[in-house]
C-alpha cells in the first residue's frame, strides 16, 4: 500500500487550496496503453527517470518488447526532456522515431515496445482526481482495501517476478467466522461494520508493501511478498488474535468476531497463483472443520 488512498474526502479542499491546486502545475508519465497490469500506472516527474523493464528502473514496466533501461526523462530549467538509452528497439515521440535530447510538451505521446505513454502537465487537483479515479477503479469502497480485479493482477505480478528471481511469498486467504449468524441477528448495517472492523485489524497486523484485498463478500485475501511459510503463519496468527482480541461494540450491541485464516507459500505449495489460492482455500476450510477462529499453514493435510 505505498500511494496513501485518495477518496472522495481528500480531494474536496477548502476555497484556498482549490485556488492553490489550480495554479500549482506537476509533470506526470502515464501508460495510457499496455499490459494490463500497467494501465494507469503513472509517475510524478521530478528529477530524472529512467523507463524500462528492470527493476533498476524508476518507472518500471512489465513490457518484454521493452529494454531494460529503454529511455530516460531528465528536468532543466523547468522543462522536461527526453531521449532514448540505446534501446533495441527505438523510442518514438509523437510517432517519430526520437533521435537526441527532445523537449516535451503536455500531451505529447512517447511508445517504447508496446507500451504508450503519454506526458502530461496537470494541475495539481488534476493529479488528485486522477489518483481518486485509480483508486476507485482498484478499490473496494466499503473497506477501502483493494479489489478483488487488483488481487488477480498482483498475484500474476508476484509469481512473475518470485519465478525470475527466485523469491518465496505467501498468500493468506482469510474468511469471518459465523458472519451469517452477525447478520441474522443484528442485521446488515451491523454486518457492514463488522466487515469494516475486520479490515481494520487486517490492515494493522501487515506491512507497507503486503497487499490487502476484499476478494468476496467476508473473505479477503492477502499477498505477502517475500514472507516465508513461518512467518506468514505468524502474520495470520496476529491477525486472528488481533480479531479475536477485541469486541466490537456498536451503541448498543457487542459483539464477538473471530476469523479463520489459510496460509500457502509459493513455491513450496504450488507454481502458479491459482493453484496457491486453492491451496490457501483449502486450508482455511480446514480451518472451519477444525472449530473455526485458527489458522492453518503448510503443516496442515492437504
Ligand atoms: P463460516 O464460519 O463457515 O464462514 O460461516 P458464515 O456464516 O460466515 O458463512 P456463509 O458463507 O454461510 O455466510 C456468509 C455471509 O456473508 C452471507 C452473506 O449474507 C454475508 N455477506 C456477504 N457480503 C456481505 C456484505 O457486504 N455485507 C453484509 N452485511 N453481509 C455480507
Ligand atoms: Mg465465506
Ligand atoms: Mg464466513
Amino acid at each position: 500500500m505505498k500511494d496513501p488512498k485518495i477518496t472522495a474526502k481528500t480531494i474536496f479542499l477548502d476555497d484556498e487550496s482549490t485556488e492553490k491546486g489550480i495554479a500549482k502545475r506537476v509533470n506526470y508519465l502515464i501508460i495510457i496503453f499496455g499490459r494490463e497490469d500497467d494501465l494507469g500506472k503513472e509517475m510524478e516527474i521530478i528529477r530524472d527517470t529512467i523507463v524500462g523493464r528492470s527493476l533498476k528502473s524508476d518507472f518500471v514496466t512489465s513490457d518484454p518488447l521493452m529494454s531494460r533501461q529503454h529511455f530516460k526523462l531528465s528536468i532543466k530549467d523547468g522543462k522536461v526532456y527526453v531521449e532514448d538509452l540505446n534501446s533495441l528497439n527505438g523510442t518514438f515521440l509523437n510517432q517519430k522515431l526520437l533521435k537526441g535530447k527532445t523537449v516535451l510538451n503536455s500531451g505529447d505521446i512517447i511508445t517504447a515496445g508496446r507500451t504508450v505513454f503519454k506526458f502530461e502537465c496537470r494541475t495539481e487537483l488534476e493529479s488528485l482526481f486522477h489518483k481518486y479515479l485509480y483508486n476507485a477503479a482498484t478499490s473496494d469502497r466499503m473497506t477501502n482495501l483493494f479489489n478483488k480485479y487488483y488481487f488477480i493482477t498482483q498475484i500474476k505480478r508476484e509469481v512473475s517476478y518470485a519465478k525470475r528471481y527466485g523469491k518465496t511469498f505467501s498468500l493468506l486467504m482469510v474468511d469471518i467466522d459465523d458472519f451469517k449468524k452477525v447478520n441474522d441477528t443484528y442485521g446488515h448495517q451491523v454486518g457492514d461494520e463488522a466487515l469494516k472492523f475486520v479490515a481494520f485489524k487486517i490492515m494493522n497486523s501487515i506491512r507497507e508493501n503486503d497487499i490487502a484485498a476484499r476478494y468476496g463478500g467476508e473473505e479477503f485475501a492477502i499477498i505477502l511478498p517475500e514472507a516465508d511459510a513461518k512467518s506468514a503463519y505468524m502474520v495470520g496468527e496476529r491477525m486472528r488474535s488481533l480479531v479475536e482480541s477485541e469486541i466490537l461494540e456498536l451503541d448498543d450491541v457487542k459483539i464477538d468476531i473471530t476469523i479463520s485464516v489459510g496460509v500457502a507459500t509459493f513455491p513450496d505449495d504450488a507454481s502458479d497463483w491459482e493453484s496457491l489460492i486453492k491451496i490457501a482455500d483449502k486450508r482455511l476450510y480446514l480451518a472451519k472443520e477444525l472449530g473455526k477462529n485458527r489458522v492453518i499453514g503448510q503443516n496442515a493435510p492437504r
